[in-house]
């Protein structure tokens, strides 16, 4: 039986070297509420991000809803966002009392449609919650310029683009926000965490607060705050993590360069193409099956019965989810490309150390 190969595999230092990063926690004992590993951990990233502030979160998602409640938003106002997504950014807005009205994404790297973007805007408009998808990076000046004009907020779901840059800027400098998830599958992980990242300084104490229940002094509650906060082992993963992580996105870009080879030129099958400008993370790898001699399902069994397990990276849309059929902005007919791609797009197994034999074994069962 061959070995199965997953859509990827979380990035680990070696035992030791989490284990010296740990060891001082037998001492001190502290092990959550913004110990020194995490302290330690929020400067590194404010200097690899290039941003001013780093909070730190237990998670993306909750980092993401605490981000969009810092906004204090109207409740019932409306934030254009994509359904090409993970479950996560549409939740977050929801779970904020905000309602999401799903702009179209366009073809070539499955990003908002900022074209499409104006006509959604009406009086109750209150913000932008764009995605920057797989590696790639949205429209980030054409976005920054419809917010300017029509006075809306924006925060970025950046779960999917930590380290990546534009114009040789860090991806975190754009908007009035943006979060990242450290969730263990992504290129840079904490095991499970996320940050929001801004350049505002009257939001430190703020976001600060609200990840603490909200408690501002020894005796001062301030905000109706929850619990987000990261602990220290999660810290001390990112700690270890971060060390590694140039030389991780070195070993995707081969691997992807790899894939590329194998797959281009085929009829029917549509790879991610280099942005102009854009420092790719080479988070994902997703291939769009259009018209090519098996659909993507078709692939996606395929290489499942080889023990090759692909991802329907965002499929479905959630635009279309159960939990939001009764909204009237939902119905993933309202956003065609979306739903064309989520229909067809699969991402294939990618880590650093998914060996060249093995990609060669996906993209032969593709081919045969
Ligand atoms: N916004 C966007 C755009 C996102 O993609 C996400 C998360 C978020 C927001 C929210 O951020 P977090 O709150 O998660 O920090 C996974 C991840 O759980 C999720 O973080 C991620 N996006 C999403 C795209 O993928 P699942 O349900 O597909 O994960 P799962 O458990 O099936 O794992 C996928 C593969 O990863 C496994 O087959 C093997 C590998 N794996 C998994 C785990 C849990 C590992 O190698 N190590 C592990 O520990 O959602």
């Amino acid at each position: 039986m061959l070995n199965e190969i997953l859509v990827t595999s979380s990035s680990m230092p070696s035992k030791e070297e989490f284990f010296e990063e740990i060891s001082e926690l037998w001492d001190t004992h502290w092990l959550t509420n913004m110990g020194i590993k995490h302290k330690l951990l929020q400067e590194k990233l404010e200097n690899y991000l290039e941003v001013p502030h780093v909070i730190l979160y237990t998670n993306g998602h909750l980092a993401l809803e605490n981000a969009i409640a810092a906004l204090n938003l109207p409740k019932g106002g409306e934030v254009i966002t994509t359904p090409f997504t993970f479950a996560s950014t549409t939740h977050a807005i929801v779970r904020n009392g905000l309602v999401p009205v799903f702009c179209d994404i366009n073809d070539e790297n499955y990003t908002m449609d900022v074209n499409k973007i104006e006509a959604l805007i009406t009086d109750q408009t209150v913000a932008i919650i764009p995605v920057h998808v797989y590696g790639s990076i949205c429209d980030v000046e054409e976005i920054d310029r419809i917010a300017r004009k029509y006075g809306l907020k924006v925060i970025y779901d950046a779960a999917h683009a930590f380290a990546v840059k534009y114009k040789g800027a860090s991806v975190a400098c754009f908007g009035d926000a943006s979060m990242f998830s450290f969730h263990a599958t992504k290129v840079f992980n904490t095991i499970e965490g996320g940050a929001v990242c801004f350049k505002n300084d009257s939001w430190v104490q703020l976001l600060n607060d609200q990840k603490n229940f909200g408690i501002h002094g020894p005796e001062e509650v301030a905000y109706v705050g929850g619990n987000a906060k990261m602990n220290e082992f999660q810290a001390a993963m990112g700690l270890c993590n971060i060390r590694h992580l140039d030389e991780e996105i070195n070993k995707r870009k081969l691997i992807v360069e790899y894939y590329i080879k194998r797959l281009s030129g085929i009829d029917g099958i549509k790879l991610p193409s280099k942005q102009k400008d854009v420092e790719s993370n080479y988070a994902y790898f997703p291939v769009v099956f259009d018209g090519y001699k098996y659909t993507r399902n078709e692939v996606f069994t395929r290489l499942a019965e080889k023990g090759i397990a692909a991802r329907k990276y965002f499929y479905p849309l959630t635009n279309g989810f159960e939990c939001y059929r009764n909204y009237p902005t939902a119905g993933t007919e309202k956003t065609p490309i979306a739903q064309h791609i989520a229909l067809r797009v699969l991402t294939l197994p990618l880590y650093a150390d998914l060996r060249l034999d093995d990609v060669d074994r996906i993209c032969n069962i593709i081919l045969e």
